[in-house]
């Protein structure tokens, strides 16, 4: 489990966020410093703290996070396609030690990221 983060503090409605989804396992919205014409987080609840700490309890959740980028990309209608991206660690340039799902979308992305 993970430190208190500001992700922490959004779950708890304590600071505001611009939530687009939520439901019981996990909270999708927008990126307060957005990357794309569309830039969207999806975070689990259980605030793991980072992608090579999840355990093999977190199977189902971790599913369900991918399957709810795809609900939220249909919502926000990304008919032409979008990039998910989860910075891990140090070197995958994480900020936010909570699990967080990048949903990026509105334009062409390039290869390789930087
Ligand atoms: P990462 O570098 O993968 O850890 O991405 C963290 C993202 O979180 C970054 O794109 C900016 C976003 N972010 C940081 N603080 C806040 C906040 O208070 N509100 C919102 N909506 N997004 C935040």
């Amino acid at each position: 489990m993970s430190e208190d983060t500001i992700f922490g503090k959004i779950i708890r409605r304590e600071i505001p966020a611009d939530i687009v989804y939520e439901d019981d396992l996990c909270l999708a919205f927008k990126d307060v410093n957005p990357q794309a014409p569309v830039h969207v987080l999806v975070i689990p609840k259980k605030p793991i703290t980072k992608l090579a700490d999840a355990e093999s309890d977190d199977h189902a959740l971790m599913g369900h996070l991918l399957l709810t980028v795809k609900r939220v990309a249909e919502q926000l209608e990304l008919t032409n396609g979008y990039r998910v991206v989860i910075n891990t660690g140090e070197d995958g340039g994480q900020t936010v030690y909570h699990l967080h799902l990048h949903i990026l979308g509105g334009r062409a992305m390039g290869w390789p990221p930087g």
